[in-house]
């Protein structure tokens, strides 16, 4: 049993208590990979922490396993969130693990397929309404509070709790926090997480703070403009979201951080996802990239100092979105089954 899961591994950081369950499904713990053709072309030392290997393939499942064993052992009935995909999988996970029924609200024809299918396959109740995310985490509080049902969206501080934990990570496997920490920015649970993290571990560790640069998709950036959007679009599903819950918190994760949150393109969104799976061998989802198109962007406007850590986090799994990776370049050939028609494909 070498898996302890978050909330054994950092039950001191955590507002656990002797009756809280230990749940988990091996969560946390991820690895921290060096980008090399990253670290070249942005001449920094550049690593990705790979969120994606979490049991249900988003980083959603550090803080799921809290809020989930939180609700167990505050005795909800049922648990129910609204979500772009990833906290649906992870909730309805999670759910099962604590022997809890699951809700889930999705904006109806915009999650990606391989979310949509844990939710149903974990045996949730799935809801697809006819409106966008904002839409959906709306009618999750209303819901929420009249029927006694625990949300479990980042807007239940467990969530973020057992989701600061990624920070600590980085901190253990670099002894330092990183110069930079950049991340995707959807509903700014996570870059407020991250920064509560590192503010703990600074205080106990003694380390000096890292810049906060969060990165939204253009369709999708109210961070960057400064009012909430009404019709967010991005090829970026997960993070396709207009009025930010954590809105403050991120605010305060820049400003304290004297970082930035800026927003990039679906077009170079696309680029830095292909760059990932093509140069570094690593799959991640489309919102992932954008820290990574984030980076590139800045390195292009000259706002990136050379020789600089940089910790990029990997939220997903490329798998999550399977339709977005084929769609994107889909070219598979089709050979009569024998050795000649291959030899002559492959110029062998
Ligand atoms: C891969 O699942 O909001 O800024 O409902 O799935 O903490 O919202 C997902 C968000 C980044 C943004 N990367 O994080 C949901 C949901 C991935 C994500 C984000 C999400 P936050």
């Amino acid at each position: 049993m070498s898996q302890r899961g978050v909330i054994q591994h950092y039950q001191q950081y955590l507002p656990i208590t002797a009756r809280t369950p230990v749940l988990t499904l091996g969560e946390g713990d991820t690895p921290l990979v060096r980008a090399n053709a990253l670290s070249r072309a942005l001449d920094c030392d550049v690593y990705l922490k790979l969120e994606g290997c979490n049991p249900t393939g988003s980083f959603k499942d550090r803080g799921m396993v809290v809020a989930m064993a939180k609700a167990a052992e505050q005795g909800a009935r049922a648990v129910i969130c609204a979500s772009t995909g990833n906290t649906s999988a992870s909730a309805a996970a999670y759910a099962t693990r604590a022997g809890l029924k699951c809700i889930v609200l999705i904006p109806s024809g915009q999650i990606a397929r391989g979310k949509l299918a844990q939710a149903f396959v974990y045996g949730a109740r799935v809801l697809a309404i006819d409106g966008n995310f904002d839409r959906a985490l709306e009618l999750t509080r209303e819901l929420g509070e009249a029927h006694n049902l625990a949300i479990v969206n980042s807007i239940n501080p467990f969530r973020l709790e057992g989701q600061k934990t990624a920070a600590f990570e980085i901190v253990d496997d670099l002894t330092r926090a990183p110069d930079i920490l950049a991340l995707p920015v959807g509903n700014a649970g996570n870059i407020t997480a991250y920064w509560k993290g590192f503010n703990e571990y600074a205080r106990l560790k003694n380390i000096a703070l890292p810049q906060m640069w969060g990165f939204q998709a253009a369709g999708a950036a109210p961070l960057v403009g400064g009012a909430p959007v009404p019709n967010p679009h991005t090829i970026a599903t997960a993070i396709k979201i207009g009025n930010p819950a954590s809105w403050a918190g991120a605010i305060r994760a820049r400003d304290e951080s004297g970082g930035l949150i800026d927003a990039v393109t679906d077009e170079e969104i696309g680029a830095a996802y292909a760059f990932l799976a093509a140069r570094e061998g690593i799959f991640c989802e489309p919102a992932s990239a954008a820290s990574v198109a984030g980076l590139l962007k800045k390195q292009r406007e000259g706002k990136l100092a050379r020789g600089k850590t940089i910790v990029c986090a990997l939220t997903g799994n490329g798998l999550k979105d399977p339709e977005f990776a084929l769609a994107s370049d889909a070219r598979i050939e089709t050979l009569p089954a024998t050795g000649d028609a291959l030899r002559r494909a492959l110029d062998l």
